[in-house]
Protein backbone atom coordinates (compact mmCIF):
# COMPACT_ATOMS: atom_id res chain seq x y z
CA UNK A 1 0.00 0.00 0.00
CA UNK A 2 0.74 3.59 -0.12
CA UNK A 3 -0.21 6.44 2.09
CA UNK A 4 -0.29 9.67 -0.41
CA UNK A 5 0.57 12.61 2.94
CA UNK A 6 1.14 16.03 3.70
CA UNK A 7 3.30 16.68 7.25
CA UNK A 8 0.95 17.16 9.91
CA UNK A 9 -2.00 17.23 7.41
CA UNK A 10 -5.45 15.36 7.85
CA UNK A 11 -4.03 12.62 6.49
CA UNK A 12 -1.27 11.63 9.88
CA UNK A 13 -4.26 9.96 11.25
CA UNK A 14 -3.99 7.15 8.65
CA UNK A 15 -0.09 7.43 9.00
CA UNK A 16 -0.64 6.79 13.07
CA UNK A 17 -3.15 3.72 11.85
CA UNK A 18 -0.91 2.07 9.41
CA UNK A 19 1.99 1.99 12.18
CA UNK A 20 -0.31 0.95 15.10
CA UNK A 21 -1.52 -1.94 12.73
CA UNK A 22 1.93 -2.82 11.35
CA UNK A 23 0.84 -3.02 8.33
CA UNK A 24 3.70 -2.77 5.20
CA UNK A 25 3.15 0.58 3.70
CA UNK A 26 5.04 3.24 1.62
CA UNK A 27 4.55 7.31 2.53
CA UNK A 28 5.03 9.26 -0.21
CA UNK A 29 4.64 12.69 0.82
CA UNK A 30 2.77 15.18 -1.35
CA UNK A 31 3.64 19.21 -2.23
CA UNK A 32 0.00 20.18 -1.51
CA UNK A 33 1.04 23.52 -3.21
CA UNK A 34 2.80 22.02 -6.78
CA UNK A 35 0.32 18.86 -6.48
CA UNK A 36 3.44 16.91 -7.04
CA UNK A 37 4.41 13.81 -4.70
CA UNK A 38 8.39 13.54 -3.96
CA UNK A 39 8.70 10.99 -6.18
CA UNK A 40 7.90 12.84 -9.09
CA UNK A 41 4.43 12.08 -9.88
CA UNK A 42 1.93 14.77 -10.51
CA UNK A 43 -0.30 13.70 -7.77
CA UNK A 44 -3.87 15.32 -9.64
CA UNK A 45 -3.64 12.11 -11.59
CA UNK A 46 -3.47 10.03 -8.71
CA UNK A 47 -6.27 11.52 -6.77
CA UNK A 48 -8.09 13.84 -9.01
CA UNK A 49 -9.49 15.47 -5.99
CA UNK A 50 -5.96 17.21 -5.12
CA UNK A 51 -6.11 16.50 -1.69
CA UNK A 52 -4.41 14.22 0.88
CA UNK A 53 -5.17 11.75 2.08
CA UNK A 54 -4.91 9.17 -0.76
CA UNK A 55 -4.05 5.40 -0.34
CA UNK A 56 -3.32 3.01 -3.23
CA UNK A 57 -4.03 -0.27 -2.70
CA UNK A 58 -1.70 -3.16 -4.07
CA UNK A 59 -4.68 -3.69 -6.72
CA UNK A 60 -4.40 -0.31 -7.80
CA UNK A 61 -7.28 0.85 -6.58
CA UNK A 62 -7.15 4.47 -4.52
CA UNK A 63 -9.28 5.18 -1.47
CA UNK A 64 -9.63 8.43 -0.65
CA UNK A 65 -11.89 10.43 2.57
CA UNK A 66 -9.83 10.45 5.67
CA UNK A 67 -12.64 8.11 7.79
CA UNK A 68 -13.36 5.56 5.00
CA UNK A 69 -9.25 5.09 4.61
CA UNK A 70 -9.12 4.52 8.64
CA UNK A 71 -11.97 2.40 9.11
CA UNK A 72 -10.87 0.34 5.90
CA UNK A 73 -7.39 0.11 7.42
CA UNK A 74 -8.94 -0.97 10.61
CA UNK A 75 -10.87 -3.83 9.39
CA UNK A 76 -8.15 -5.13 7.73
CA UNK A 77 -7.30 -6.20 10.94
CA UNK A 78 -10.58 -6.51 13.31
CA UNK A 79 -8.42 -8.09 16.12
CA UNK A 80 -6.69 -5.15 16.56
CA UNK A 81 -9.78 -3.45 18.58
CA UNK A 82 -9.33 0.05 16.30
CA UNK A 83 -12.91 0.14 15.09
CA UNK A 84 -15.83 -1.83 16.65
CA UNK A 85 -17.20 -5.00 13.86
CA UNK A 86 -19.03 -3.67 11.38
CA UNK A 87 -22.55 -3.72 11.73
CA UNK A 88 -22.76 -3.22 15.61
CA UNK A 89 -24.38 -0.27 16.97
CA UNK A 90 -20.36 0.62 18.53
CA UNK A 91 -19.73 0.65 14.84
CA UNK A 92 -22.29 3.12 14.13
CA UNK A 93 -21.40 5.23 17.12
CA UNK A 94 -17.36 5.26 15.77
CA UNK A 95 -19.13 6.62 12.57
CA UNK A 96 -21.24 9.17 14.28
CA UNK A 97 -18.03 10.38 16.41
CA UNK A 98 -16.13 10.27 12.96
CA UNK A 99 -17.95 12.51 10.93
CA UNK A 100 -18.39 14.56 13.76
CA UNK A 101 -14.51 14.83 14.00
CA UNK A 102 -14.48 15.51 10.07
CA UNK A 103 -17.66 18.14 9.62
CA UNK A 104 -17.04 19.85 13.14
CA UNK A 105 -13.59 19.74 13.62
CA UNK A 106 -11.69 19.19 10.98
CA UNK A 107 -13.69 21.45 8.80
CA UNK A 108 -13.68 24.49 10.68
CA UNK A 109 -10.37 24.37 11.35
CA UNK A 110 -9.65 23.89 7.94
CA UNK A 111 -11.05 26.93 7.14
CA UNK A 112 -8.97 29.19 9.19
CA UNK A 113 -5.45 27.69 6.95
CA UNK A 114 -7.16 29.96 4.54
CA UNK A 115 -6.39 33.68 4.56
CA UNK A 116 -9.31 34.48 1.93
CA UNK A 117 -11.99 34.26 5.42
CA UNK A 118 -11.93 37.75 6.92
CA UNK A 119 -12.05 38.30 10.51
CA UNK A 120 -15.98 38.13 10.82
CA UNK A 121 -15.93 34.82 9.22
CA UNK A 122 -12.87 33.54 11.49
CA UNK A 123 -14.88 34.62 14.26
CA UNK A 124 -17.65 32.44 12.82
CA UNK A 125 -15.30 29.31 12.77
CA UNK A 126 -13.71 29.82 16.30
CA UNK A 127 -17.01 30.23 18.05
CA UNK A 128 -17.97 26.91 16.33
CA UNK A 129 -14.86 25.22 17.08
CA UNK A 130 -15.37 26.35 20.90
CA UNK A 131 -18.61 25.12 21.11
CA UNK A 132 -17.64 21.63 19.31
CA UNK A 133 -14.64 21.46 22.02
CA UNK A 134 -16.59 21.49 25.10
CA UNK A 135 -18.59 18.82 23.96
CA UNK A 136 -15.58 16.97 23.42
CA UNK A 137 -14.06 17.98 26.69
CA UNK A 138 -17.46 16.38 28.72
CA UNK A 139 -16.69 13.03 26.68
CA UNK A 140 -12.95 12.73 27.70
CA UNK A 141 -13.63 13.59 31.29
CA UNK A 142 -15.76 11.03 31.13
CA UNK A 143 -13.18 8.41 29.62
CA UNK A 144 -9.51 8.25 28.32
CA UNK A 145 -10.21 7.77 24.53
CA UNK A 146 -13.75 8.64 22.46
CA UNK A 147 -14.86 5.54 22.35
CA UNK A 148 -14.38 4.38 26.55
CA UNK A 149 -11.05 2.37 27.55
CA UNK A 150 -9.60 1.68 24.34
CA UNK A 151 -7.10 3.53 21.81
CA UNK A 152 -9.31 3.72 18.26
CA UNK A 153 -9.50 5.32 14.83
CA UNK A 154 -11.54 8.87 15.87
CA UNK A 155 -8.64 8.86 18.18
CA UNK A 156 -5.80 9.44 16.03
CA UNK A 157 -7.72 11.93 13.32
CA UNK A 158 -8.66 14.11 16.76
CA UNK A 159 -5.25 13.99 18.09
CA UNK A 160 -4.23 14.76 14.56
CA UNK A 161 -6.53 17.98 13.79
CA UNK A 162 -6.77 18.99 17.22
CA UNK A 163 -2.43 19.76 16.80
CA UNK A 164 -3.33 22.38 14.64
CA UNK A 165 -5.21 24.72 17.20
CA UNK A 166 -1.39 25.72 18.52
CA UNK A 167 -1.08 27.33 14.98
CA UNK A 168 -4.39 29.57 15.36
CA UNK A 169 -3.93 30.94 18.92
CA UNK A 170 -6.60 28.71 19.75
CA UNK A 171 -5.90 27.64 23.84
CA UNK A 172 -6.14 24.32 24.01
CA UNK A 173 -5.33 24.89 27.72
CA UNK A 174 -9.19 26.24 28.06
CA UNK A 175 -10.46 22.30 27.44
CA UNK A 176 -7.90 20.26 30.43
CA UNK A 177 -9.39 17.10 29.00
CA UNK A 178 -8.06 17.38 25.88
CA UNK A 179 -4.94 18.85 26.55
CA UNK A 180 -4.75 15.49 28.59
CA UNK A 181 -6.20 13.32 25.72
CA UNK A 182 -3.39 14.73 23.68
CA UNK A 183 -0.51 13.93 25.59
CA UNK A 184 -1.89 10.65 26.34
CA UNK A 185 -1.94 9.75 22.67
CA UNK A 186 1.28 11.47 21.81
CA UNK A 187 3.04 8.87 24.28
CA UNK A 188 1.78 5.67 22.53
CA UNK A 189 5.12 4.20 19.66
CA UNK A 190 3.00 4.74 16.83
CA UNK A 191 2.54 8.07 17.14
CA UNK A 192 5.54 9.14 18.02
CA UNK A 193 6.88 7.32 14.65
CA UNK A 194 4.65 8.81 12.55
CA UNK A 195 6.17 11.97 14.05
CA UNK A 196 9.24 11.45 13.73
CA UNK A 197 8.87 10.73 10.09
CA UNK A 198 6.21 13.83 9.29
CA UNK A 199 7.97 16.42 11.33
CA UNK A 200 11.67 15.65 9.75
N1 LIG B 1 -12.64 15.45 2.84
C1 LIG B 1 -11.23 15.17 2.90
C2 LIG B 1 -10.47 16.46 3.20
C3 LIG B 1 -8.99 16.25 3.14
C4 LIG B 1 -8.24 17.54 3.38
O1 LIG B 1 -8.80 18.52 3.87
N2 LIG B 1 -6.93 17.53 3.04
C5 LIG B 1 -6.11 18.70 3.17
C6 LIG B 1 -5.02 18.50 4.22
S1 LIG B 1 -5.69 18.24 5.83
C7 LIG B 1 -5.41 18.95 1.86
O2 LIG B 1 -4.71 18.11 1.35
N3 LIG B 1 -5.65 20.15 1.29
C8 LIG B 1 -5.02 20.57 0.07
C9 LIG B 1 -5.98 21.08 -0.93
O3 LIG B 1 -7.21 21.00 -0.72
O4 LIG B 1 -5.51 21.55 -1.97
C10 LIG B 1 -10.93 14.12 3.97
O5 LIG B 1 -11.64 14.09 4.97
O6 LIG B 1 -10.01 13.30 3.79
Amino acid sequence: MKLYYAPQACSMASHIILRELQLPFEAIRVDNRSKRTADGQDFLGINPKGYVAALQLDNGEVLTEGPAILQYLADLKPESGLAAPNGTWQRVRLQETLNFITTEIHGPLGYLFNSAFDEPAQKVFRQKLAKRLALLEQTLERQDYLQGSQFGIADAYLFTVLRWTALFAIELANWPALVRFQARVEQRPAVRDALAVELA
